[in-house]
């Protein structure tokens, strides 16, 4: 069936409702596997997991997305070999295409697998390598968070802000605890034993898209992880720049696709975060 302008495309939806729409299906079908997944597989370490959840849940939005748009490229965490390297060589074969999908079907397995409920689908649309879409959808509350580009972003329909907290001591930080625990573990360490002494608390809740949601809804004042790839990030960042954030790597050059070593604040407090991560050591 094609909508007689786009021959091989199903419909004529937009990006974004595309986007919604696969998150959505996803989320609610990952919901129903919580504490009935059947295959627990190790990947690089026993802090990078994966089920055949995340699989499915892969399988099913790169489906729904090649069905609406077969022109499109298609960048998943499923499809790429464990590891740093492989990571960083899926994006820099792909971050040339003109429309790029770049999809966590599960950002949180680690909690999936546990049951704590802070894991959610991230689905992100760049367009020459920059974001224009980002979704990230969290099935235990069913809260959907959606930006565009240009446009605001938004949870239960309403725009949302960051928060206003101007310094370090009145903030509210989360950061990762990074799979890799030979090189970037001990890294993060010297960043959380000096911040905690200088913010109001922090949290490690263990989903980069859910945090940078958070950031995006005000709930967090800022965010670093030391060590992500790609599709952790990329729907989160577009959130937290459309509530008028700021995200930028660790040394403080502002976000793009190949960025690793993440910073995001309400903006007010980024300087003062990167320059203690940095006095730290802790910038990777
Ligand atoms: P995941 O659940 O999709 O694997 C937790 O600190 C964050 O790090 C999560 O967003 C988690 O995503 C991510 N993460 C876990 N293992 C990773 C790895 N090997 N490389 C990059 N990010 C990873
Ligand atoms: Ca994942």
């Amino acid at each position: 069936m094609t909508d007689g302008r786009n021959d091989g495309v199903v419909g004529s939806k937009s990006f974004t409702a595309v986007a919604i729409n696969c998150a959505a299906k996803a989320g609610e079908w990952i919901k129903t596997k919580l504490g009935a997944y059947a295959s627990l597989t190790i990947k690089s370490s026993t802090s990078d997991l994966v089920t055949e959840v995340d699989k499915g849940s892969e399988k099913l939005i790169r489906r729904l997305i090649l069905t609406h748009f077969p022109d499109h490229a298609f960048l998943g965490e499923e499809g790429v070999e464990a590891g740093a390297a492989a990571s960083r060589k899926a994006l820099e074969d792909m971050q040339e295409e003109e429309y790029l999908w770049i999809v966590d079907p599960i950002d949180g397995t680690t909690n999936f697998v546990h049951g704590f409920p802070f894991f959610v689908v991230s689905i992100a649309l760049a367009y020459k390598g920059e974001v224009i879409v980002g979704v990230v959808y969290d099935p235990s509350r069913d809260e959907l968070f959606v930006a565009e580009k240009g446009k605001g972003a938004y949870v239960h329909g309403n725009r949302m802000q960051v928060s206003k907290e101007t310094s370090l001591s009145d903030s509210l930080i989360a950061t990762g605890f990074p799979a890799d625990q030979q090189m970037a573990l001990p890294i993060n360490l010297k960043g959380v034993q000096a911040l905690a002494p200088q913010v109001r608390n922090l949290r490690v809740a263990g989903s980069a898209a859910l945090h940078l949601a958070y950031v995006a809804a005000g709930r967090l004042s800022g965010f670093w992880e030391i060590g992500l790839s790609s599709w952790d990030m990329a729907a989160g960042t577009l959130l937290v720049q459309e509530s008028g954030g700021h995200v930028s790597d660790t040394s403080g050059i502002g976000y793009h696709l190949g960025v690793r070593n993440v910073v995001a604040t309400n903006g007010l407090l980024h300087d003062e975060l990167v320059a203690a991560l940095g006095k730290a050591g802790a910038t990777g």
